[in-house]
């Protein structure tokens, strides 16, 4: 059994600040954990405006707490984001996350991220050459 708190997560190497300072986000569960999946706490920062898109990952996210909106940029619609709502990229859309207030989620990918990727320009994360 594993057994974690985001506490204890804060300050170490799964404890990850997004470089353009727009969320952080704290990696519950990691590939190396073994679930198929990976769990992470995430906060994206209020007045900020994320552009994403996870080519080669499924990701769910569920809205504890916040207020916030996600646009999806293939049919242009938009969708309001507040506690209770969750939003799952089943089709690997491209998308951008607007935060009117910190917004604190909880982020399911599979596959699991390894803890080493970045986000680069084109807003997704590489696949796991690990494996
Ligand atoms: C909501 C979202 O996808 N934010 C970007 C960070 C990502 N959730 C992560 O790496 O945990």
């Amino acid at each position: 059994m594993i057994i974690r708190n985001t506490k204890d997560i804060i300050g170490t190497d799964r404890d990850i600040e997004d470089p353009k300072g727009q969320w952080v986000s704290r990696r519950l569960l990691l590939k190396c954990d073994g679930m198929g999946f990976s769990l992470h706490e995430t906060i994206v920062y209020d007045g900020t405006e994320t552009y994403l898109w996870y080519k080669h990952h499924l990701e769910a996210v569920y809205c504890i707490s916040g207020e916030g909106e996600i646009e999806d940029l293939q049919s242009g619609t938009v969708h309001p984001i507040r506690g209770g709502t969750m939003y799952a990229l089943n089709k690997h859309e491209k998308h951008k996350l607007r935060a009117k207030t910190d917004l604190q989620m909880i982020c399911v990918f599979n596959p699991p991220i390894t803890g080493n990727e970045v986000h680069t320009k084109e807003g997704y994360y590489s696949i796991d050459t690990e494996s």
